[in-house]
């Protein structure tokens, strides 16, 4: 009790004008009861709005102020209903409020793109708030909104650099305090795209006025630099191949997967020789050696005999243009040049070209 008298007293003196100090001594031991009443409700008010409003809005405050950094994401198991996706990621923060953040459901989604639709759910692990943490997961994803997992691909494909939001609710619980908190984890990362596989480059290898057993007749080495952080699991791609605003066939890519980095793979194609012919007798393609600006656009993306609509619609929408070496290549491998101009009628029924 006397503990308790000693607070009241103490709380009033700082309270009190100096003037009235003197007679405070009377006046507080006599009303020493409303004081102690004072202490009480200030104890009982107080402290919990600054625990109830105070602590969450600081952790809230704390948790938008952290940094999300995706390192790395991996796509792969690429089916028609799900997928598997791999996040590494590294969440920064100044490390000053020692808490710990309850695993949650974050659901991601393309920021500049309204209205926000998930194109992911993923559940992140429980995490602390710790200066520098890594928090990796990986996880089997249903595919529940196809349309946005398109655009998603869409613009991963095609644009320079988008912006992701992951976006949860999840509770915090402060070191020494006894209670969890109600919190809203959000963050909006940048990430590099892919540009349209900008910087795509092919390097023939074997060409042939005829097909082979498979309906082939070029066959090139492909080499599709990855400027993204995302690598993805595609399979069988095919695309449509233009020359000159006409399409003139078919490329295919067999088990592709894309990586950061330089991608190299072998590509085979089923090209109509008319229109490469007569391009290349063509200015300015004939005064250059016979280098031909075919445009590639995806046609279909096949894994493991499951038609992958998300893929194919996302490489389907844009077309890459690929500067390809035909003339050395037909020189090299059939020893024939094109003049400008073009070939003789002679010369083309010789190969069998009639058009
Ligand atoms: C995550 O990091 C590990 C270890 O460096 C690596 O093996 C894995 O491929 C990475 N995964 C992703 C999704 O970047
Ligand atoms: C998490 O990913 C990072 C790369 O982003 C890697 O350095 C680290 O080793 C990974 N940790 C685990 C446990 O896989
Ligand atoms: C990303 O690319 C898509 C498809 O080409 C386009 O519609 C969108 O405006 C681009 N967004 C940004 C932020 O560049
Ligand atoms: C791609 O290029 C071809 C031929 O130039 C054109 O017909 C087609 O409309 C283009 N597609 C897109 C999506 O730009
Ligand atoms: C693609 O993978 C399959 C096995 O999944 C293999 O039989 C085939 O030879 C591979 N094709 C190429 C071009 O790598
Ligand atoms: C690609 O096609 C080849 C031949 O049809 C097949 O052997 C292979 O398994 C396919 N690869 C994938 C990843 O579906
Ligand atoms: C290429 O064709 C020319 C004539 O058109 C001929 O003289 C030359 O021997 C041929 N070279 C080869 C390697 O066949
Ligand atoms: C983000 C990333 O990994 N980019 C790489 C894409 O590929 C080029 C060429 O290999 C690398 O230089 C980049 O670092």
């Amino acid at each position: 009790m006397s503990d308790i008298d000693k607070t009241a007293v103490t709380q009033t003196e700082n309270v009190s004008e100096k003037p009235r100090r003197r007679g405070c001594v009377g006046h507080c031991a006599k009303f020493w009861w409303a004081y102690l009443i004072l202490l009480v409700v200030i104890v009982a008010v107080v402290v919990p709005v600054v625990i109830l409003v105070g602590v969450p809005k600081i952790a809230q405050s704390k948790l938008d102020d952290a940094e999300l950094i995706l390192d790395g994401i991996v796509v792969t198991e690429t089916q028609i209903k799900s997928l598997t996706m791999s996040i590494n990621s590294t969440i920064k923060s100044d490390g000053k409020v020692h808490a710990n953040i309850d695993p949650f459901e974050g659901i991601m989604y393309l920021e500049d793109k309204e209205p926000h639709t998930p194109f992911a759910k993923i559940l992140f692990p429980a995490t602390t708030a710790d200066a520098l943490q890594t928090v990796n997961v990986t996880q089997f994803l249903p595919i529940d909104d196809v349309d946005a997992l398109t655009t998603f691909n869409t613009w991963l494909l095609a644009n320079e650099t988008l912006r992701v939001t992951v976006f949860g609710d999840t509770k915090v619980k402060v070191k020494g305090i006894n209670r969890k908190y109600d919190v809203t984890f959000k963050k909006t990362v940048t990430m590099p795209g892919l540009k349209h596989l900008d910087g795509t480059t092919v390097k023939p290898t074997w060409i042939s006025l005829e097909a082979d057993a498979n309906g082939n007749n070029f066959k090139a080495d492909v080499s599709i630099p990855n400027l993204s952080h995302v690598a993805f699991e595609l399979g069988n791609v095919t695309f449509h191949n233009y020359l000159l605003g006409e399409e003139v066939g078919t490329v295919f890519i067999d088990n592709l997967t894309l990586r950061p980095g330089n991608n190299e793979y072998k590509m085979r194609a089923t090209i109509q020789n008319g229109p490469v012919i007569t391009a290349l007798g063509k200015k300015p393609y004939c005064e250059q050696g016979g280098v031909l600006p075919f445009q590639i656009r995806g046609k279909s993306v096949t894994n493991h005999g499951q038609s992958l609509s998300y893929f194919a619609d996302a490489l389907g929408a844009s077309n890459q243009t690929v500067n390809i070496p035909i003339g050395e290549a037909i020189k090299a491998n059939l020893n024939i040049s094109i003049p400008c101009g073009g070939l003789g009628g002679g010369h083309k029924r010789s190969m069998g070209l009639l058009f």
